[in-house]
């Protein structure tokens, strides 16, 4: 599919999503978020694609936010609709199948922030920076600043952050736990490109299934989610993956997962 404000890669099983509007930082506007949800659906339907990684174009930023020029100019409903596509496509990128790797490398603020959450994880440049600086516009994060980020770095935290707007360094991003692990920025996209390989390497069966236990296990009383992940364990013996990953320990070799999609 042929795309104007983001780049598609695929590199064997891995697909990168690169959102290339350096000029302004990658800032998200309605086009920008309509062919991200193309391309997830794209990542979707793709049974040779088994894992993504999202980054941003140009060294700067990966997303310094909602494109406020274009939000500025909004009427009540397109304000509303492009509130919509923002929360469809987070919500899309957190059911999907498939794992998203979120690579940062510069301004990751506001919606930036909000995309980089409905990621799986984030792996960092030093020279990144966070934050949800949306009460500085007057108005609140709404793409999930409230919600993933104080499920993910807890409350206090979140409330930091959202309360003072402030930007926050990377070493702070990681010691809060929003981060997973920070490279210089030549290092950055070949270490995301390693862990997306690894995990292409594994069981589909599992990696969804991991996935989807631990996002949505994850709100639900904890004997409900132990249910959901016996009922998971049990349907990875349905697969030929779990076959082949018992019998290659028992063989003493390496497994070779081509398993069910
Ligand atoms: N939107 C539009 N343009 C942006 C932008 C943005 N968010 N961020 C940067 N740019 C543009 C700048 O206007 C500038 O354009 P020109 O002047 O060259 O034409 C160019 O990118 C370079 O930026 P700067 O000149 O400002 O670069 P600096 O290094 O001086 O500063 C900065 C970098 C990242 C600190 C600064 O650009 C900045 O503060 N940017 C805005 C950050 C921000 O406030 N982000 C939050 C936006 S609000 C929703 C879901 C989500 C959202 C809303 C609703 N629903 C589901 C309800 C999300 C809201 C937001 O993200």
């Amino acid at each position: 599919m042929a795309y104007e404000t983001i780049l598609y890669a695929k590199d064997g099983a891995v697909a990168t999503v690169t959102i290339n509007r350096p000029k302004v930082l990658n800032a998200l506007n309605p086009k920008v978020v309509a062919e991200l949800g193309q391309a997830f659906a794209e990542v979707a339907a793709d049974d040779e694609v088994k894992v993504a990684i999202l980054t941003g174009a140009g060294g700067k930023a990966f997303v310094a936010g909602a494109d406020i020029a274009a939000m500025s100019v909004m009427n009540p409903v397109e304000a509303r609709n492009f509130s919509r596509q923002l929360q469809e496509v987070t919500s899309f990128m957190e059911a999907l199948g498939k794992p998203i790797i979120c690579a940062v490398d510069g301004f990751a603020l506001g919606g930036g922030t909000e995309m980089a959450l409905a990621c799986d994880f984030i792996y960092a440049s030093e020279a990144s920076k966070f934050g949800q600086p949306e009460i500085n516009l007057g108005v609140i994060p709404g793409a999930g600043g409230t919600q993933r980020l104080s499920r993910l770095v807890g409350k206090n935290w979140a409330k930091e952050l959202c309360l003072t707007g402030d930007i926050i360094d990377v070493a702070l991003a990681k010691e809060i736990g929003l981060v997973n692990r920070v490279f210089t920025s030549e290092e950055l996209m070949p270490a995301a490109l390693k862990t997306a390989k690894k995990i292409a390497s594994k069981g589909r069966v599992s990696t969804k299934a991991c996935k989807d236990l631990i996002n949505f296990g994850f709100d639900v009383p904890l004997d409900h989610a132990l249910r959901m992940e016996a009922d998971a364990f049990g349907i990875c013996f349905a697969s030929p993956d779990q076959k082949e990953g018992m019998t290659a320990f028992l063989e003493k070799r390496k497994a070779e997962f081509k398993g069910s999609k």
